[in-house]
């Protein structure tokens, strides 16, 4: 088997994951070894070079930045721009060009300190918005490996893209790619689409484009959980601690407090909820958990702000002695306390309004009861949405009442429907874990670059005709 090199922005530490991209992945390189290379936020002058961290079960490299790469790359570029703009937030990018410069110079950088590192059978695998254009500066120094990506967030429509001033550099980074690996198949289209608003697409297939002479492979392949491990986790967790003092229904929400996740929203439908239903037995506790993530980045202050201010404001509404409708935990909780508290959960309310996939919500369905289980209420734009319909109550972020809706929805189904609609979701996360999308990815990687070594130049031949919208495929669910 070939060696696996992982770039991501961050490397893991040893011990337990944290964050979406690492919990997937880590248990992918426990199994198969491997090397994993990322940045860390590093002093002012920096060395040029890579330093290796401890780890048990695989390599570990990082590339330190200084401290102007780390302000322009991760928080400006990275987080300022592309991130909003991947979200479709494009009233919130923060153009410099400068930004944009040292974005693409600490891409160069890691491919010419990762270059003496990878060996000629190595499969490589980027990850994620912070490093798009690692490919083609690796294709640069002469590396013909398999080289794949996967973008963890949304691919946006085509309009955000061009509000990118570069637009088409944007979209020609992703042509170094062997294959584009995206959440679900609605980014597929969208990803589709914003080369052929570009102009001067052929739709070669389905998951195959022909864009100014580059061909670009795409496919949707929507990251999973280890449904079974996280159960236990919950089981083990709920035996062991403490069960919080309430006699109310306990409905959770756990995210990283980022303005995609639409916190403020789903306090705005909570407070519908409970204005609508002023009866004592229809009390719910709504615990929220959101550490800060990104906290130099003015959007995220915002956010806070708006979540503190509203918190206090349904509490004061709402609350009663022995009734405290809202507990906002603004700090990091242990996975393990999360299962335990998600195992407990009557409810999730998971309600992004733009999110690649949201782990958090596959993550409640695995921990529960399966003979009494929770109900997810799960935002139309989460990415697990696709997967997680015929389960899930799936409400519209924007619109208040459609929370307050899936909250009573939720509270009232009957015990029968829930075990039907957990059942029938716990499978699916069964059939597609974090270890099926790691392989079904690498299989498709390795095939892709097959066909690019043996026969780049005959699959771009023949008559193709213009290009039609791949959109049309998902009439009004865009
Ligand atoms: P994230 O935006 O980080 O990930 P998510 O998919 O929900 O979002 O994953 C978060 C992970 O971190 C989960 O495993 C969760 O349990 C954990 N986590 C979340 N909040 C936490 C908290 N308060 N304390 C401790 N742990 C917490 C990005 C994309 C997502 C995509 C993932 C994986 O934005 O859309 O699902 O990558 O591809």
């Amino acid at each position: 088997m070939s060696r696996l090199v992982i770039f991501s922005n961050r490397v893991p530490a040893d011990g337990p994951p944290s964050g979406g991209l690492v919990v997937a992945l880590q248990s992918t390189m426990d199994n198969r070894g491997g090397l994993w290379i990322g940045t860390e936020p590093g002093d002012e002058e920096p060395p040029d070079t890579l330093i290796p961290r401890q780890g048990e079960t695989f390599d570990r490299l990082t590339m330190p930045l200084s401290r102007a790469e780390h302000e322009d790359y991760y928080l400006g570029y990275a987080n300022s721009v592309l991130w909003p703009m991947l979200h479709g937030r494009v009233d919130l990018l923060d153009v410099s060009s400068g930004q944009r410069a040292t974005y693409e110079a600490v891409n160069r950088r890691l491919a010419k300190l990762a270059r003496p590192h990878l060996r000629d059978t190595d499969i490589l695998w980027i990850h994620d918005y912070h490093l798009i254009p690692l490919a083609a500066a690796l294709r640069e120094l002469g590396v013909t490996n398999p080289i794949g990506f996967f973008l963890h967030t949304p691919f946006p429509d085509a309009g955000s893209v061009q509000a990118l001033s570069h637009s088409d550099s944007f979209l020609r980074w992703f042509a170094a790619y062997d294959l584009v690996g995206l959440q679900t198949s609605r980014d597929v289209a969208r990803f589709l689409d914003a080369f052929r608003s570009a102009g001067a697409a052929q739709l070669i297939s389905g998951r195959c484009i022909r864009w100014q002479d580059e061909i670009i492979r795409v496919g949707s392949f929507p990251i999973g959980i280890d449904a079974d491990g996280f159960r236990d986790m919950a089981e083990d967790a709920i035996r062991t601690q403490t069960p919080p003092l309430s006699s109310h229904r306990l409905m959770i929400g756990v995210d990283r407090l980022d303005y995609t996740k639409g916190i403020p929203n789903r306090l705005r439908g909570f407070q519908t909820y409970l204005r609508d239903h002023p009866a004592e037995e229809d009390r719910i506790a709504f615990v929220q958990i959101a550490p800060p993530t990104r906290e130099d980045v003015g959007a995220y202050m915002d956010v806070r702000r708006e979540l503190e201010q509203l918190s206090g404001e349904v509490n004061g509404e709402f609350s009663d002695i022995g009734y405290v409708p809202v507990q906002y935990i603004h700090r990091a909780v242990a996975r393990s306390a999360i299962s335990g508290l998600l195992r407990r959960a009557d409810i999730a309310l998971i309600t992004p309004l733009n999110d690649g996939m949201n782990l958090v919500a596959k993550e409640f369905v695995a921990a529960q009861d399966p003979e009494d289980p929770g109900v997810l209420v799960l935002s139309k734009f989460a990415g697990a949405a696709e997967q997680l319909e015929g389960g899930a109550v799936l409400i519209n972020p924007h619109d208040p009442a459609s929370v307050a809706d899936g909250i009573r929805k939720a509270a009232r189904m009957p015990v029968g429907e829930r075990r039907q609609r957990h059942e029938q979701m716990y499978d699916i996360l069964r059939q597609s874990n974090g270890d099926w999308w790691a392989d079904s990815y690498l299989r498709a990687l390795e095939a892709s670059a097959v066909i690019r070594i043996s026969n780049l130049a005959s699959l771009g031949q023949g008559s193709l005709g213009p290009m039609t919208s791949p959109l049309a495929a998902f009439p009004g669910k865009l």
